[in-house]
């Protein structure tokens, strides 16, 4: 059988507010994740490493950031017509921005036209995961579906913020579809599971164009993926569900096989990064039969002097710990952790200076921020920020290019 055509489409506009102030200044997917990757590298690298070399990535809300990422990092030999490009939101249809997502992709469909994919997927951009999207296209070929959804098994109680899917009998087919639900319903064998939407789609063509056109002239409509698109294929009855246990990565580990985490809050984030440093790690960093890519920073290789340590960690190029000590946490490029400082349970983007004697525990400093000696952050000290918060979960964070105390 040839080889379908495929386009990717990755929805990267949403705005990331639970994440602030990490997104004060860039939108959710290019949050910097894991020392030397951002959000949208995941999604990315999922699609790359399927053999997908044509995806567009639709942004909207602060995008810069986003847009010089993707330019920069994911750019392609264009040798066969690949391309990974992100597409601003360009008011094709009008003077508006996108309403929603399912208006981002209607605002969008010249780049289908162009292409004329046999199929779309169309994935978010919030998650952290490895999975085969092609194994899920062939299964949406298989099932001759309009649309395929990817399901996953998730604790019931946080399905409040997912679309929750009722299959039919066979175990395959969406027989509903119920979006954020207040009060999701259980799966038949586990009152405490419910089974979740991961916002990760496979369209056949023409349907999702129909629908999409069919949704713009419905004034009730919010034009949203999750709560609008998904549920009119669920009604005519052409939407499958795609069961993320059953796909298959080369090189996943028996710990880190289905593992999927949408790092939308700021204590999902901290428990995401906590995930990467343990021995055998719940999330494998180091499977280079799926590699996560992203731009490797022109750095020399981390330096531990006069006794500086660091344990349980991942520190990343270019860093320098001197006379200081880092334990469980996430450091990334560039930074500088001086005498006599501790970080602890920490996450520690790219540019942050640490200065002497100073305390870091349960935090996460974003990029370039200054932490003068002997000060303590997330240690029963309040700072006077417009950058800077506390989580439910109790995580400290310092926005962008705060100076603490200052
Ligand atoms: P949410 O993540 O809450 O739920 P949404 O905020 O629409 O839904 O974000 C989905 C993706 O679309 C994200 O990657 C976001 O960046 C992007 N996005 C949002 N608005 C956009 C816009 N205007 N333009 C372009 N991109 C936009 C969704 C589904 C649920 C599912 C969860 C899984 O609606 O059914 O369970 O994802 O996390």
């Amino acid at each position: 059988m040839p080889k379908p055509k495929v386009l990717g489409i990755v929805l990267a506009g949403g705005e990331g507010k639970r994440l602030w102030p990490l997104t004060a200044d860039r939108a959710k997917p290019a949050v910097p994740f894991g020392g030397n990757f951002r959000l949208v590298d995941f999604v990315l690298s999922n699609m790359v490493n399927a053999g997908y070399f044509r995806i567009c990535v639709l942004t909207q809300y602060k995008s810069h950031s986003l847009d010089r990422h993707i330019t920069q990092t994911w750019r392609m030999s264009t040798m066969a017509g690949n391309y990974v490009t992100p597409v601003p939101a360009q008011q094709r249809l009008g003077p508006r921005w996108y309403t929603g997502s399912a208006d981002a992709i209607l605002q969008s469909l010249n780049l289908v036209y162009d292409e004329k994919p046999d199929y779309l997927v169309v994935f978010g951009a919030d998650h952290v995961y490895r999975m085969d999207p092609a194994q899920m296209v062939a299964d949406h070929i298989d099932s001759g579906a309009d649309t395929t959804v990817a399901g996953i098994r998730v604790p019931r109680r946080e399905a409040t913020a997912f679309g929750v899917i009722k299959t039919a009998a066979d175990g395959r087919h969406i027989a509903e579809f119920m979006e954020k639900p207040a009060d999701p319903p259980a799966v038949p064998d586990d009152p405490d599971v419910a089974y979740a939407s991961m916002g990760n789609y496979v369209f056949s063509t023409g349907a999702l164009i129909e629908a999409l056109k069919i949704d713009a002239a419905d004034e009730a409509s919010v034009h949203d993926m999750g709560g609008n698109i998904i549920p009119y294929f669920v009604n005519k009855g052409t939407a499958n569900v795609y069961d993320f246990a059953r796909n298959k990565v080369p090189g996943a580990t028996d710990r880190d096989r289905g593992y999927w985490r949408d790092v939308g809050t700021l204590d999902a984030f901290m428990d995401a990064h906590m995930d990467l440093i343990s021995v055998e790690p719940i999330f494998n960093l180091y499977n280079h039969d799926w590699p996560i890519l992203s731009y490797p920073a022109p750095f020399p290789p981390a330096k531990f002097v006069e006794d500086g340590t660091a344990r349980d960690s991942m520190i990343g190029t270019g860093t320098i710990i001197s006379g200081a000590t880092v334990t469980r946490s996430v450091i990334a490029e560039d930074v500088h952790v001086n005498t006599g400082s501790r970080v602890e349970g920490s996450v520690i983007m790219p540019g942050v200076r640490i200065g002497r004697n100073a305390v870091v525990r349960h935090s996460i400093l974003d990029k370039n921020v200054i932490v003068p000696d002997g000060a303590k952050v997330g240690v029963d000290v309040e700072l006077d920020s417009d950058l800077y918060t506390v989580s439910p979960g109790g995580i400290t964070v310092v926005g962008k290019g705060v100076t603490i105390g200052k």
